[in-house]
């Protein structure tokens, strides 16, 4: 008797609590969904109507970066990188006119990212295994170098030209 009266009242507030949980999570399942359908609808179609100006994806493995496209109009340019290898990757733009594979480099062979003639755009640091990174960058006409500068990466030959227009 002391049980039922006493675990009747727990498991009607426990009920309506989970009810209340359920319904929450219900609601953020709900709204998140719409939300990434949304913006993976607006994203594919802002590539497809602008030919994918402004916005580069980017694959990097082991050892190499592969932008589907090496030119992009001038202004800003979103670089959705992706770590398509076995180790974490950075991914770095410099404008630079030395070749992809004539960057100058610090005695370990790492690129020597305050020397003269680069210009560090900016980074994306710690891209993990499998992980899509996306950031924009500014970037006035000119020619650029893509690479990773983790030790060791650049000289294996992760490193590509790209030109804004
Ligand atoms: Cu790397």
């Amino acid at each position: 008797m002391r049980r039922i009266a006493k675990s009747t009242p727990n498991i009607t507030f426990g009920a309506v609590l989970r009810g209340m949980l359920l319904v929450a999570t219900a609601a953020l399942v709900l709204a998140s969904a719409g939300c990434g359908g949304d913006e993976t609808t607006t994203t594919s179609e802002a590539t497809e109507s602008t030919s994918g100006a402004g916005t580069v994806k980017v694959s990097m493995r082991e050892f190499t970066v592969t932008p589907a496209t090496d030119k992009a109009p001038a202004g800003e340019v979103t670089f959705d990188v992706t770590n398509d290898g076995n180790v974490p990757h950075e991914f770095l733009v410099v404008k630079t006119d030395f070749a992809p594979k004539d960057l100058p480099t610090s005695k370990g062979g790492d690129v020597d990212e305050v020397a003269d003639g680069i210009d560090v755009i900016d980074e994306i640091q710690d891209i993990h295994v499998g992980a899509a990174e996306s950031k924009t960058f500014k970037m006035p006409a000119g020619k650029y170098v893509l690479f990773c500068n983790l030790p060791g990466h650049y000289q294996a030959g992760q490193t590509t030209g790209f030109t804004t227009e």
